[in-house]
């Protein structure tokens, strides 16, 4: 439905995409590009503001990692040595918390060409996993694919609102930069050679997103004062949603839990974001 309506800008932006992206100064002219949209992005002033901080905390047992038997690569596995290959959806700190959520506004955000995060950002494929395993970017910003295993690898994304794409990266080499249009999270991607590679692209379209790391936490900043609805979401445990409040310099702070209870929860895949309040926009109150 909403590709109807916005085809025709589209179809303008599309051409230019492929000049971009085909010719050997690809990159050049993407940095072209995304350097024009930079110029007139929009900082919010320091005297205004706000951060959001928070952690995510995990209760009850994790399940047992499992095994990965990477046999078939020795490449792969020579780089598991001694730890050995796992899959661990469910990733808990030392300090019990959560790793790899992925955190992000999801509503509220007065609608502006927010600046920050423009930096491309690399995937990559070490030891016949992704790192990260959980990644954020901006809609149209560029996203790397990086093999540095030396074998083959192919980049299957399966978007539900941006157009797929399927790389195969034979050797070491890093792929063209790819982007996607329209904010999707998430957006799983596989690889069909090694069935146990799996990640998680968040595609939001501004630069307030976070992946909890080892300590569980994250920290948002450079907020507009506001009230945002601010998610969370796990690849097992599914997603969770709260609400902040900040105000000019302004630190709020959201606190997640997700519990062992939660195994079989639904976890949305390729849902559409619109986080902005086109309300305040409209009535331009700020
Ligand atoms: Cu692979």
């Amino acid at each position: 439905m909403r590709a109807s309506r916005k085809s025709l800008p589209i179809v303008v932006l599309v051409p230019l995409l492929s000049v971009a992206c085909g010719g050997g100064g690809g990159a050049d002219a993407d940095n072209g590009g995304a350097t024009a949209a930079e110029s007139d992005a929009y900082t919010v002033p320091a005297a205004e503001a706000a951060v959001i901080t928070g952690i995510v905390r995990f209760e009850g047992t994790a399940p047992a990692p499992e095994p990965i038997d990477m046999s078939a690569e020795p490449t792969c596995a020579e780089k598991h040595a001694g730890s050995g290959a796992f899959r661990t959806p469910v990733a808990v700190n030392q300090n019990g918390t959560l790793r790899n959520v992925f955190i992000y506004v999801r509503e509220g955000l007065p609608a502006q060409n927010y600046a920050g995060r423009d930096e491309a950002v690399v995937i990559d494929q070490v030891g016949c996993e992704y790192t990260p395993h959980i990644t954020g970017v901006r809609t149209n910003h560029d996203i790397i694919f990086r093999n540095s295993d030396g074998l083959l690898h192919n980049v299957n994304t399966r978007p539900q609102n941006n157009r797929p794409f399927n790389i195969s990266q034979p050797t070491s080499m890093d792929a063209p930069p790819r982007r996607f249009s329209q904010a999707e999270v998430m957006v799983p991607i596989r690889c069909d050679v090694h069935g146990w590679m799996e990640g998680y692209i968040g595609v939001v379209d501004h630069p307030f997103f976070a992946v909890t790391g080892d300590d569980g936490s994250f920290r948002i900043e450079g907020l507009p004062p506001g009230t945002y609805t601010i998610e969370a979401w796990h690849e097992q445990y599914g997603t969770q949603t709260t609400q902040v409040t900040v105000a000019a310099q302004e630190t709020g702070q959201a606190t997640f839990t997700y519990s062992s209870d939660m195994a079989g929860a639904y976890v949305p895949m390729g849902a559409p974001i619109d986080p902005h309040d086109h309300g305040r926009v409209a009535s331009a109150t700020h």
